[in-house]
């Protein structure tokens, strides 16, 4: 397996663990961070034997931001000529099932880098925000998007604009985090969930993630229309017939993975 300096990588069993990993910078996402990310990204979607993916950070911070130091010096055209942050696009076309466990701090990019992610589980000590107004610049990895259509506009104005930070109950009761989660079980938790949606058909799953992503994308009608066409074409997979036959001869079902 490559070896990695910003993050670790573990497979265990069905489920691909991302840990980022630089704690003298609060995790802050540079362009090291990224490459690494998304090679190890590509290892788990190409790996039949991983069902999941889970990425996490430390106790302390999830990720406090993109790298500030590393963007400080930077020209316009720097930015523009490295389409600077278009390699996160990578995370949102994930097919696999993709879970963020938040511990601490998610601010800026690592807010966003959460918001990527399908399932958005918080530790309760996690902390929410879009500060990047208090450094002359704006969100830059969709913070302004994802976060307005997880919050509604008059949360996500607020926090933008004046770049508090929000606390993990909070952040449920708004809608972006599916749920809360005592500090020291949130790992375990959040393994759990992720190994649940290893043991499902993984082609089912990702078909299921792509369902419910193009709701954000798409018309009622037209989305509609994509689940229908998609729950059709389940009918020609073995997993649906062994789903279901499973539920008639109340057994557990056996996925293959066809
Ligand atoms: N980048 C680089 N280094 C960081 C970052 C960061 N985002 N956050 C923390 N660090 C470093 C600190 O510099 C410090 O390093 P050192 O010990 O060498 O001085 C170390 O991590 C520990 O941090 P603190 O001492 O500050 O720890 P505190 O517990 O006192 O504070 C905070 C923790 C509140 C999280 C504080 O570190 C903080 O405010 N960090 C910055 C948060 C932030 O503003 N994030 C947004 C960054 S911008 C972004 O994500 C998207 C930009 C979009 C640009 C669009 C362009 C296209």
């Amino acid at each position: 397996m490559t070896d990695f300096e910003t993050i670790l990588l573990e497979k265990r069993g069905r489920v691909g663990v991302i840990t980022l990993n630089r704690p003298k910078a609060l995790n802050a996402l540079n362009s090291q961070v990224l490459q690494e990310l998304v090679v190890a990204l590509d290892d788990l979607e190409t790996d039949d034997g991983i069902g999941a993916i889970l990425i996490t950070g430390s106790e302390r911070a999830f990720a406090a931001g993109a790298d500030i130091k590393e963007m400080q010096p930077k020209s316009y055209m720097d930015m523009f000529m490295a389409d600077f942050f278009a390699g996160w696009d990578r995370l949102a076309s994930a097919r696999k099932p993709t879970i963020a466990a938040v511990s601490g701090f998610a601010l800026g990019g690592g807010c966003e880098l959460a918001m990527l992610c399908d399932i958005l589980l918080a530790s309760d000590t996690a902390k929410f925000g879009q500060p990047e107004i208090k450094l002359g610049v704006i969100p830059g990895i969709g913070g302004s998007q994802r976060l307005t259509r997880a919050v509604g506009k008059a949360k996500a104005m607020d926090l933008v604009l004046t770049g508090r930070n929000m606390d993990a109950e909070e952040a449920e009761r708004a809608g972006l985090v599916a749920r809360v989660i005592p500090a020291d079980e949130l790992l375990d938790e959040a393994l759990k969930t992720a190994e649940t949606i290893a043991s499902m058909s993984l082609p089912v799953a990702m078909v299921a993630k792509e369902a419910v992503n193009r709701s954000f994308e798409t018309t009622l009608s037209e989305g509609v229309r994509f689940e229908r066409r998609v729950f059709h074409s389940l009918f020609a997979t073995e997993d649906q017939k062994e789903g279901m036959a499973a539920f008639v001869e109340k057994r557990a079902p056996e996925f293959k993975n066809r």
